[in-house]
């Protein structure tokens, strides 16, 4: 028996040494250790020896049962390396660091001062929200108070869903959601929202009209709210945005959800105020509504107008960056003209 052992010692080193993949190696294992495998076969076989001869023998097959065990578990380690460094030879190696010949894009001009107005009000405590462009009647009409039949939903029309929603025509769509979230406010410590958002209506389309534009609306609900506080941010986001001084007048202006409302035009950067397309002649686009909060849309958002006062202006965005770039018709922003777009990176 022992020299049976030696036998298949030699025979499995010899085979070993052949092979060249892991599946001959499972064939190798299987044929010294499965269960009808020349070791296996040897453990058996000390079943007829005497218990003095189990004893010496069965040192023997042990050991080399644990010599084959551990040399195929050598073998795999070499075999996965050498596996390993094959697929690195054959692997695509990329240099991430040679620069991209592919052009980048860049953010298109409604975006760039977007943000840039969002972080303005940031730094100044606003809240940025993101209003639904499917809103119900509701929220864009009955609840900024315009109920139904009211002639200013003549001024604007949209386009409804089969299910009775509809694409919002104004920011002020989000005002009584966002006044339900927050509930009202604390003492000294105003909700101040900004929720800039893309609107729809219905419209003869010209050099300032879209049917797809954005507006970008603020709020300011506190105890002791006044005009004074919505004049003084105005001003800022003008300035700001505008980096030098524009011309702006303050008029009366009707809107339903608010009490007193005004409308704040500027001066047709096209045109210098001298009358162009852009401005209908007038030498002046409106840009800028604003007003107090109407007590009842503050009563319908759950906030109570006894005791709360807010402001809320609604910015013609689009409008805005016409302005600020001295574009002529307000049609290039939805073109896809990616010549013209091109050009704003500021
Ligand atoms: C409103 O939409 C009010 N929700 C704004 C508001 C909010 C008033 C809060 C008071 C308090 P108006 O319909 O005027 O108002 O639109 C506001 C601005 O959006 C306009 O001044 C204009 O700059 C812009 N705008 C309106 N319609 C269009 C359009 N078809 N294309 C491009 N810009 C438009």
């Amino acid at each position: 028996m022992l020299e049976n052992l030696d036998k298949i010692k030699q025979q499995f080193h010899d085979e070993l040494n052949a092979v060249e993949s892991k599946g001959e190696l499972e064939k190798i294992r299987v044929s010294f250790l499965g269960k009808k495998g020349l070791v296996t076969q040897e453990l058996k076989n000390l079943r007829d020896l005497t218990p003095e001869e189990k004893k010496t023998a069965g040192m023997k097959v042990n050991s080399l049962k644990q010599e084959i065990e551990k040399a195929i578990v050598e073998h795999q380690k070499i075999l996965e390396e050498r596996e390993y460094l094959e697929e690195i030879k054959s692997a695509k190696v990329y240099d991430f660091t040679i620069p991209s010949s592919r052009e980048v894009g860049t953010l298109h001009p409604i975006t760039i001062i977007q943000k840039q107005i969002e972080d303005i009000f940031k730094t100044m405590g606003f809240i940025i929200e993101d209003g639904l462009e499917i809103q119900t009647e509701y929220n864009n009409f009955e609840a900024v108070n315009i109920p139904k039949n009211h002639p200013a939903r003549d001024m604007q029309d949209t386009y409804y869903l089969e299910n009775g929603q509809l694409l919002k025509t104004h920011t002020s769509a989000a005002q009584n959601t966002i006044m339900r979230k927050y509930g009202e406010p604390k003492k000294g410590e105003p909700l101040k929202v900004l929720f800039p958002g893309r609107c729809f209506r219905n419209e003869n389309l010209d050099a300032s009209h879209e049917n797809t534009f954005f507006q970008l609306e603020g709020m300011m609900i506190g105890d002791d709210i006044s005009i004074s506080n919505l004049i003084y941010f105005m001003k800022v986001l003008l300035s700001e945005v505008f980096e030098r001084d524009v011309k702006v007048r303050l008029r009366p202006g009707f809107f339903p959800f608010v009490e007193p409302g005004f409308e704040l035009d500027i001066n047709c950067a096209i045109c210098g105020g001298d009358g162009c397309a852009t401005c209908k002649q007038t030498g002046w686009l409106e840009l800028l509504p604003c007003g107090m909060i109407h007590p009842n849309v503050l009563s319908m958002g759950g906030i109570d107008p006894d005791k709360y006062t807010g402001f809320a202006f609604g910015l013609g965005l689009t409008r805005l960056v016409m302005m600020k770039y001295n574009i002529k018709d307000i049609r290039m922003f939805n073109s896809g003209n990616l010549k013209q777009l091109r050009q704003f990176t500021r």
